[in-house]
């Protein structure tokens, strides 16, 4: 076990091995009650039995040989501004992608055909969802992580949710063994419970004028008012962690790190209701493609025209904001 200061008085024992989990897992093939029960009352769960290590590898090797080498700009989850790559010493890209299911399959078939076929096409993945959430799953977003990016902790349902608050679930999806200090995944259990404080959180930070760095700061407040423990589960090559919308969650700073941490993460709300964007207090409809037993929502696509404009937004990213402006005075 080994210690990491996540933020001031808050401590991470953090597994090295396998056997120090505090976790148990759950097999997808006959334990879904159990795991559904564990993750009720926990706000998460580790899965096994899903993915299996050649089908993780077969989407790693997409990754290196397409993404690694290509060259264009594509949108990030590390930045507001599409990007090129960015390297780090050790050749992990370091900007982590986002919406997978949106590259086309022209230019990067292997990642995009073992994204499709491994986990967007995966019975037993759908099942196990479709019984926590209770309803068909519907992709809204999916990102992928080669280097660490150190997330802070946060709940997704602030920025987005189901219909029904709390009804998204996300997955975190190992792609390879993840090392202690590699930036590990972490969830608080039952932070999920304290729901009225989840619920309330986005407008009232937006009445009081406050923003993102506050909604941070808050729940590491959670965290120390609640004595929240802070879990960083070991998890190995084609384990899943699924976590609740209001579950508290984030990734560990890494120091000097010896491996990467290769792992997507994916977002489901059911299929045919409304889609929650927190922030903005809105519910919108989404267009998906319906799928046998997951339905994808693309935002965008790489159009030549999708492509030129993410070159303006990298490039000249005051300009894109100035328009953004106009047009919202305009409006009014
Ligand atoms: O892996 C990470 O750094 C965080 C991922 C995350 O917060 C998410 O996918 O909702
Ligand atoms: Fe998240």
């Amino acid at each position: 076990m080994k210690k990491i200061l996540l933020k001031e008085n808050i401590e991470v024992n953090v597994p090295v091995i396998k056997k120090e989990n505090n976790s148990p897992s759950f097999s997808a093939i006959d334990e879904y009650k159990e795991a559904f029960n564990y993750y009720k009352a926990n706000g998460y769960v580790i899965i096994r039995d899903i993915l299996k290590k050649e089908e993780a590898n077969n989407i790693v090797s997409g990754w290196n040989t397409e993404i690694k080498n290509y060259k264009g700009y594509l949108v990030r989850q590390s930045s507001h501004v599409p990007q090129k790559n960015k390297f780090n010493d050790k050749n992990w890209v370091m900007n982590s992608l986002q919406h997978i299911q949106n590259l086309p399959p022209k230019e990067f078939p292997k990642l995009t055909s073992s994204f499709m076929d491994y986990l967007c096409e995966n019975k037993k993945l759908a099942d196990l969802i479709k019984f926590f959430i209770k309803g068909k799953p519907r992709l809204v977003q999916s990102m992928f992580f080669e280097g660490n990016t150190t997330t802070e902790a946060h709940y997704d349902s602030f920025y987005l949710d189901d219909e029904i608050i709390g009804r998204m679930a996300g997955c975190w999806i190992a792609l390879e063994d993840i090392d202690w200090n590699a930036g590990r995944f972490f969830v608080c259990p039952k932070s999920h419970l304290n729901k009225k404080f989840h619920k309330s959180q986005a407008q009232q930070l937006i009445k009081d004028g406050l923003g993102f760095d506050q909604f941070i700061e808050n729940n590491y407040e959670a965290i120390r008012n609640n004595n929240y423990e802070v879990r960083a589960p070991f998890l190995s090559k084609g384990e899943i962690l699924v976590w609740n919308s209001l579950t508290i969650h984030g990734s560990l700073k890494d120091i000097n790190p010896k491996n990467s941490r290769k792992s997507i993460t994916m977002h489901f709300t059911r299929t045919n209701t409304k889609f929650r964007q927190s922030f903005s207090n809105q519910l919108v409809e989404l267009s998906v493609e319906e799928r046998e037993f997951i339905d994808i929502h693309r935002i965008f696509s790489y159009t030549s025209f999708f492509k030129l404009s993410m070159l303006m937004e990298a490039k000249f990213p005051r300009i894109k904001a100035m328009i953004k402006k106009i047009i919202s005075f305009s409006g009014k």
